[in-house]
């Protein structure tokens, strides 16, 4: 049985993924540990309080549990790191080099997200290839990239079992996202319910990857419990689910409340990124390697935000 440490544990993937691995591996063998508390977070499972840029409580909490594995998920998102750069290298960079050390010094397995996000203007736009040119022009975009080839680092140097993929924009109901590019994609339900009506700082026709969150969580352990013998890549899979601009959002949600109105008021620094960003991945490598596969589409993915939306 694995016992994980999960770090970022209330953030936007880490709220659902210490839920799904407590299920899997057991309540006692996932600890949470995060920045911040809030109420009733210990009474679900195991949780520390740990700063992901003080490599050495990260050290302590690791070695209190016992874990053999770490999944390393706090970070800065792109458009908040545009705000505050320095922070972000402070948080994205020092918090992964800290994490890295940590699995390196007890032989823990390790896991941590890259994105869309590590390619840049210069990268292939559609189908973009897994191995291809990476010259983002984002400080979330340096993170990530100088971030895949650290943890490749980690395992060639040091032989660390190091895996992670290339996460497009996550969409939830449960926790929302903060400070991202992609975040419109999960505002613009929550709006189509309570105003239907939703104002989008992404302009018309500007294409990224998407992905529902059961989708981007079984990936997690899919890619965690993947043979490591069949690995070519490790750190920096490609995977997504959805190609989509905000009017197929738009189409897919007034199937379900045909009043439903999109407008545009395009906030310049998001676009910007966005414009930088793919339109579209090739998730091949991930799916021969270790069989990644996306159960929801954008209509199969909007039923459901809808219904567990209102459900809440
Ligand atoms: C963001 O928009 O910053 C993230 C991402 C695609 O990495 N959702």
């Amino acid at each position: 049985m694995r016992k994980i440490l999960v770090t970022g544990a209330l953030g936007q993937i880490g709220s659902e993924l210490v839920g799904k691995l407590r299920k899997t591996y057991g309540k006692d063998n996932v600890i949470g540990a995060d920045i911040r508390e809030v109420e009733g977070i210990r009474d679900a499972g195991p949780f520390e309080i740990a700063d992901v840029t003080n490599g050495d409580r990260l050290m302590e909490v690791a070695k209190e549990h016992k874990v053999d594995t770490i999944m390393h998920l706090a970070a800065l998102l792109s458009a908040k790191a545009e705000v505050v750069p320095k922070i972000a290298w402070d948080i994205n960079m020092g918090g992964l080099v800290n994490a890295l050390e940590v699995a390196h010094e007890l032989n823990l397995q390790f896991f941590t997200p890259s994105s869309i996000g590590a390619f840049g203007p210069s990268t292939p736009k559609d189908n973009t290839p897994q191995d291809t040119l990476q010259r983002p022009n984002t400080m979330y975009g340096v993170n990530k990239v100088a971030g895949e080839l650290l943890a490749d680092y980690y395992h060639h140097r040091f032989g660390v079992d190091t895996r992670g993929v290339r996460f497009p924009g996550l969409i939830s109901y449960v926790t929302p996202p903060g400070g991202g590019t992609t975040d419109y994609a999960v505002e613009i339900y929550y709006e189509a319910i309570k105003n239907k009506a939703y104002s989008s700082y992404i302009g018309k026709g500007t294409y990224m990857d998407m992905m529902y969150m059961p989708d981007a969580l079984n990936a997690i352990v899919d890619l965690m419990e993947a043979d490591p013998a069949k690995l070519k890549h490790r750190n920096a899979f490609n995977i997504s689910a959805i190609s989509a601009a905000p009017e197929d959002f738009e189409k897919a949600i007034k199937k379900h409340i045909p009043e439903f109105e999109l407008t545009y008021n395009v906030d310049p620094v998001r676009q910007n990124i966005a414009d930088s960003w793919p339109n579209s991945i090739d998730s091949s490598a991930a799916k021969s390697e270790w069989g990644f596969k996306a159960e929801y589409d954008i209509d199969k993915m909007t039923k459901d935000m809808l219904e567990k939306i209102r459900e809440k």
